[in-house]
């Protein structure tokens, strides 16, 4: 049987963040988050709850490393929370909610597991927000003091770093389509906000590389990334899929890594009518320039592809190509082969010095069974798939150096609460018992041994038990 055996120093993980799993809103003076605004206005996520108490991971966290720990993972990715870094968003830096973190990174040090911060996962400070948040300038300066003051706490043991996790999401979940916080609906506003997520990401890169002492720190950004195909090999689909393309990955990563936003994409804008004239007015002199500094990475999050058909104005609408069971629990398309394409094509089009798949992962129905065990033999088969694709891409050629799953534990997914199942380890959210799945002792295997065989199934059967 064919085997997958990974490059030797290849960094297997987990992610979280914060907002999605601590809780603790109220202890040790954390100020209030975007997140937790939009959660407390009725209607905004699924199931009405909040990320109050979450996965407690703010009281838990030594649990949780010891997860990490029996999984056998080299690196572990999770989020600093802006609002108890800085309660106010700004000013004032309070040395408790630093400590937090710095135990954390301690603890996974000892335990031979490689942090990487994440800086921002969404949770902007709400008094930051109520001066315009970041459709303004000022919140990317607040940004960068922010990155200033945890850089010098953990920066002598931290050696990689994400500015931002997904500013698509950020800008356009968050100011365009509200579905996420602040849950505004301006599409002007949402590339405003994407601008300065993009600049904040320029500050803070130079903060972090001007405070951050570990010998080996690295400095990336995590973007959302999702091909796009035609829905048909007509014109108009073909060119809806360009559209989505641009608005979705190349507004990110033609400035971060050409310097400049995509002309074609700018060009839909002015047409849909969401820029002011035929030009970006948020862009200073200097800003496409400190946006395109060069990253020691980047952070890839890939969970599908879209397929685009052109709608009646000519808009993308993105189609639904598959029967139900090929979805995971969010309605996403199961499709690796997506990841091997889009890491081919990053590697051939932007050049990254190195790329670790940030976040993987899916959400499946888990149920335990009547012997306490989850066999959740969808999510083995989904990561099993999405592997053998990036070890494709590496022998293709492409520098992918890592791979964190998508995630550690169950958690609150954003607006759809506690709906969605994506975890290793299935959390009880009544009494916060942590249950490793049985995609954790598949995962624990796969790290074991850097690699797996080339059947998934078979592979699933022997672990059940
Ligand atoms: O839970 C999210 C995460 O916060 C960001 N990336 C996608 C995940 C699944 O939706």
């Amino acid at each position: 049987m064919s085997r997958h055996t990974f490059p030797r120093g290849f960094l297997w993980g987990t992610a979280t963040s914060a907002h999605q799993i601590e809780g603790g809103f109220a202890e040790n003076g954390r100020g209030e988050s975007i997140w937790d605004r939009f959660a407390a206005t009725p209607g905004r996520i699924s199931d009405g709850s909040d990320a109050s108490v979450a996965c407690d991971h703010y009281h838990r966290w030594r649990e949780d490393v010891d997860l990490l720990q029996w999984l056998g993972v080299g690196a572990y990715r999770f989020s600093v929370a802006w609002p108890r870094i800085m309660p106010a968003g700004r000013g004032r830096v309070s040395d408790t909610g630093l400590d937090f973190y710095d135990a954390l990174v301690d603890a996974l040090l000892d335990n031979g597991i490689r942090p990487f911060v994440t800086l921002y996962h969404w949770d902007l400070p709400q008094p930051l927000q109520d001066r315009g948040g970041w459709s303004t300038r000022d919140t990317a300066t607040a940004f960068a003091d922010y990155a200033t003051a945890v850089a010098r706490r953990l920066g002598d043991r931290v050696g990689h770093w994400i500015t931002h996790n997904e500013p698509w999401c950020a800008a356009s979940l968050g100011h365009e389509m509200g579905e996420h916080a602040p849950g505004h609906r301006d599409a002007g506003e949402a590339l405003r906000a994407a601008h300065h997520l993009l600049l904040s990401h320029a500050w803070a890169v130079e903060a972090l590389r001007a405070d951050a002492t570990a010998t080996d720190a690295e400095v990336g950004i995590t973007l959302n990334l999702a091909p796009a195909w035609p829905a048909s090999p007509r014109e108009a689909d073909r060119d809806a899929a360009r559209h989505f393309d641009g608005s979705f990955n190349r507004w990110y990563l033609d400035p971060l890594f050409r310097g400049s936003y995509p002309e074609d994409a700018v060009a839909d804008r002015v047409r849909r009518g969401d820029l002011e004239g035929h030009d970006l007015p948020f862009v200073r002199a200097g800003d496409l320039q400190a946006i395109a500094t060069p990253l020691d990475f980047l952070g890839v999050n890939y969970y599908s592809r879209v397929v685009v058909r052109a709608g009646a104005d000519g808009e993308p609408v993105v189609e639904r190509v598959v029967p139900q069971e090929e979805l995971t629990e969010m309605g996403w398309e199961v499709f690796p082969q997506g990841l091997y394409e889009l890491l081919v094509r990053l590697e051939r089009e932007y050049r990254p010095a190195k790329i670790y798949i940030t976040e993987n992962g899916a959400a499946f129905r888990d149920e335990i069974d009547t012997s306490g065990e989850i066999s959740d033999v969808r999510r083995i088969d989904y990561l099993h798939a999405h592997l053998a694709a990036a070890h494709r891409a590496i022998s293709a050629g492409v520098p992918l150096q890592g791979y964190f799953v998508w995630s550690l534990l169950d958690n609150f997914e954003w607006a759809h609460g506690y709906t969605k199942r994506f975890g290793l380890y299935w959390v009880d959210f009544a009494t916060q018992r942590r249950i490793a799945k049985q995609s954790a002792f598949w995962y624990r295997d796969v790290v074991a041994a850097s690699g797996m065989d080339g059947d998934a199934r078979s592979t699933t059967v022997r672990r059940l038990r």
